[in-house]
């Protein structure tokens, strides 16, 4: 087995204590070994050394005829009894010595959870680093945070800033169902994750065999929410037409303060709403609609398994969603509600005004408003935020405001969406709209709706979908406050409804309809 040379994709972390009835644990790896798994760890926390020389033997003699690296966990005088290689915690001997002790033709892995501990493992000569938490996990008992897949993207940066080929895994309750997200957002362009390591979601299961092909099937084909994307060169009028053809049904999860205006918006643009919070039509609702709003207005605890349903509903049935981190910044407890929705699923646009993006992003400006330079400033670095923020999190950004943003993080323009092409990002400002937008409610959130709309309408290239939504919005908000200029919010609502269906029918030409 060679140092430089080994495949980290489907690592499995062996727990003999979670093996299926009738089942032994050499068996159980077996199945593993012969399905796709690409590196196999043996972890046992409680076992004689005696066993546990007899039990990396039983495995040894698997991956030695499977041509894939056995590493043990901790135990440097097993690994030396056995020939086997060597993973470390933050706990046990340090990387630098067990090298002196293993030799160097053995991998050494480090579990690591920090950029300081990442770069302290390089300089030890460490060949790979576990970093975790990626997930929550029932399997270890631990007290770090989870941080997600796009955790990962500050210790994949220091990797590559040093100049380190160092290879990195994600752990810590990662799944078939989440591996594909794993993969796609946990990159940076300059460096990605090389593999997954996994224990429950392999150990725990009746049928290992099928586990072990899905998850490697997982990591190793394009995510679905990709494989209908692609660069397309479609007129507005035609983004916006694919709506009225098409007419999708967008389903909304909102405040109740919008769900009347945003379904009216919704209709007059040709696309159709409907509203659910019951868990259980989830599965069903994600078959059929054309999208979800994610709309977080209006939380309470109780919402936590509701927002993760419909997200993982929509991710499994490949629909798009567009999440909007309403009233992010308001309080610790939305700031981490948005932090967990991120972390959760996949989000193909995400929208708010400067405040909520720039929370959701986890920034701060540091610079505050008032003259226009600074105003400019500001302007600047958020447009700087909102593109990496999409970079980051692999969506569409939008902030709205006097001027809207909207960054594209999807577009790779290459085959391999997993790839990304930073210097081509598309990115856009747009003016337009009027004051009156913001002095009645349910402006802000029904653009959710309208984007969701184009977006489930126009399935291969939601950048441009979100593009002509929002310059849609903004057309009908600028014609909407002319025509109420003499008169008031009241009048301004039902002119803004029109003016959106009559700019979505192309009659938006003169000011008069
Ligand atoms: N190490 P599962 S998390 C062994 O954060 C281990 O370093 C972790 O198990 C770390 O795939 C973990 O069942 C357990 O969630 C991962
Ligand atoms: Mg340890």
């Amino acid at each position: 087995m060679n140092r430089n040379d080994f495949d980290l994709s489907v690592y499995l972390v062996t727990d003999s204590g979670m093996l299926p009835d009738g089942v032994s644990f050499v068996e159980q790896v077996k199945r593993a070994i012969d399905n796709g798994v690409t590196c196999v760890q043996l972890r046992e926390k409680s076992i004689e050394t005696k066993d546990f020389i007899e039990r990396a033997r039983a495995v040894k003699k698997l991956t030695d005829a499977a041509r894939i690296p056995l590493i043990i966990n901790d135990r440097l005088d097993i690994a030396l009894a056995v020939d086997a290689h060597l993973h470390i915690g933050q706990d046990d001997m340090d990387a630098r010595t067990a090298r002196k002790l293993l030799g160097d033709d053995k991998i050494i892995g480090v579990s690591v959870s920090t950029v300081e501990e990442t770069e302290k493992a390089i300089d030890d000569g460490a060949d790979y680093v576990g970093i975790g938490l990626c997930f929550n996990t029932q399997t270890k008992i631990t007290t770090k945070m989870p941080k997600g897949p796009r955790g990962a993207q500050d210790i994949l940066r220091a990797i590559y800033n040093k100049g380190s080929n160092m290879k990195t895994c994600l752990i810590g309750g990662i799944s078939q169902s989440n591996i594909q997200q794993v993969r796609y957002q946990s990159g940076i362009p300059e460096n990605r994750l090389d593999g997954v390591a996994v224990v429950s979601c392999i150990m725990k299961q009746d049928d290992a065999a099928k586990a072990t092909m899905e998850l490697a099937r997982g990591w190793n084909s394009v995510p679905k929410w990709c494989t209908t994307i692609r660069k397309v060169n479609l007129t507005h009028k035609q983004l916006t037409q694919n709506v009225r053809n098409s007419r999708p049904i967008v389903h909304h999860i909102t405040n109740n303060v919008v769900k009347n205006f945003s379904a009216n918006v919704t209709l007059a643009i040709g696309a159709s709403p409907i509203m659910s919070e019951c868990i259980e039509e989830f599965d069903d609702l994600a078959k059929f609609t054309g999208g979800l709003v994610l709309n977080s207005g209006e939380i309470s605890q109780c919402d936590v398994p509701l927002y993760i349903s419909a997200l993982r509903a929509y991710n499994e049935h490949n629909k798009p969603i567009v999440y909007d981190p309403v009233g992010c910044p308001a309080s610790v407890y939305r700031r981490n509600f948005t932090k967990m929705i991120l972390m959760e699923g996949y989000l193909t646009v995400i929208k708010g005004n400067q405040d909520e993006i720039l929370a959701a992003a986890g920034m701060d400006l540091g610079v505050s408003g008032g003259c226009d330079s600074v105003s400019n400033i500001r302007f600047s670095k958020l447009s700087e935020i909102a593109k990496q923020f999409a970079l980051s999190t692999r969506s569409v950004v939008v902030v709205t405001g006097k001027t809207d943003i909207v960054a594209d993080g999807i577009f790779s323009g290459q085959t391999d969406l997993v790839d990304c092409d930073v210097q081509n990002q598309r990115f856009e400002c747009l003016e337009g709209g009027s004051e009156m937008m913001s002095q009645i409610t349910g402006t802000g959130c029904s653009l959710g709706s309208v984007i969701c709309s184009f977006v489930a309408a126009n399935r291969e290239d939601p950048y441009q979908a979100t593009l002509a939504a929002c310059m849609l919005y903004k057309e009908a908000g600028g014609l909407a406050g002319q025509l109420a200029k003499h008169k008031g919010p009241g009048t301004f609502q039902y002119l803004f409804l029109d003016a959106l269906n009559q700019c979505s029918l192309g009659n938006c030409v003169d000011s008069e309809f």
